[in-house]
């Protein structure tokens, strides 16, 4: 196909970039971590939208060499913002799953100089369903060099609680569908986020609510008790430079 071979030229032609929403504190409103988000701006398709690209990566397993370049470029970028601030990177099963991936990390945050406390890296509950024991072996020895690892899009997919059993997630990301709901006072939502952030804070991980674009769900949010919130309330993706500038403005 040939959006497929424009994807195979797209890392040399340096069509990638990486833009960053922020994740604040529930209580402060502080920004916490970035999350890099990748855009691919295509010189013969422009603009293609990840929901398009991302699943085409990881089926021709071109997600292994643009993860990679995701990964350091995420932390050479990270270097700039202060040192209490993180950055979460997206890691498809494809990438976690093959065998230089946890060498790969280091080498990310050799080269950038980032601290291994600085990076989280982002799964799904799909990593799971492959190869359970390589992806928890993969995710622990991540862990073991101090990055943190966030289990995202929770509850969406094969929720399974097997695995929060052996791998200790620093942060559970509940899906903007149950923040959606709970906000407009669907029962149904708002038992899951409270079953969710109880359950999280028993296994001393943290909450992140993913698509918080209101007043309404954010105080909801709030109530509920989700540590953390993502979304356009509290910030667009946006780029390396305007998430800098964000420091800037502010010290
Ligand atoms: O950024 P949003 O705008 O459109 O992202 C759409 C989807 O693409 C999300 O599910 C997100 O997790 C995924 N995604 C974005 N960036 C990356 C990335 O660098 N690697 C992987 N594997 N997925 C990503
Ligand atoms: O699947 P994952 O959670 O990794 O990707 C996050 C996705 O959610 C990205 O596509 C990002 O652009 C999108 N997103 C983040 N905040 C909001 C929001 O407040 N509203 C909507 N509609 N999408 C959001
Ligand atoms: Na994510
Ligand atoms: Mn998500």
């Amino acid at each position: 196909r040939k959006l497929e071979v424009a994807l195979r030229h797209a890392l040399e032609r340096k069509e990638f970039e990486l833009v960053y929403q922020p994740v604040v504190a529930a209580d402060t409103e502080g920004v916490v971590s970035f999350e890099a988000l990748l855009r691919w701006n295509s010189k013969e398709h422009g603009s293609v939208s990840p929901v398009k690209f991302i699943p085409l990566a990881e089926d021709t397993r071109l997600i292994v060499p643009i993860g990679e370049w995701v990964l350091h470029q995420a932390c050479r970028e990270a270097m700039n913002w202060p040192e209490h601030v993180r950055v979460a990177v997206n890691v498809s099963g494809e990438q976690l799953l093959e065998q230089n991936f946890v060498a790969r990390v280091v080498s990310a945050l050799t080269q950038s100089g980032l601290k291994a406390s600085r990076l989280e890296v982002e799964v799904t509950e799909s990593i799971f369903l492959r190869d359970t024991a390589k992806a928890n072996a993969a995710l622990e020895q991540v862990m073991a060099l101090g990055c943190s690892v966030a289990l995202d899009d929770f509850g969406t997919g094969y929720s399974s609680l097997g695995y929060l059993r052996k791998l200790r997630f620093s942060t559970i990301k509940v899906d903007r569908m149950f923040v959606q709901g709970a906000a407009t006072g669907n029962p149904e939502s708002l038992a899951i986020i409270r079953a969710v952030v109880a359950m999280a804070d028993s296994l001393g991980m943290s909450t992140t609510a993913e698509g918080a674009e209101t007043q309404a769900e954010v105080d909801i949010i709030r109530q509920l008790g989700c540590r953390k919130i993502q979304g356009y309330f509290f910030g667009r993706p946006m780029s390396a430079a305007d998430a800098l500038a964000l420091f800037r403005d502010s010290t």
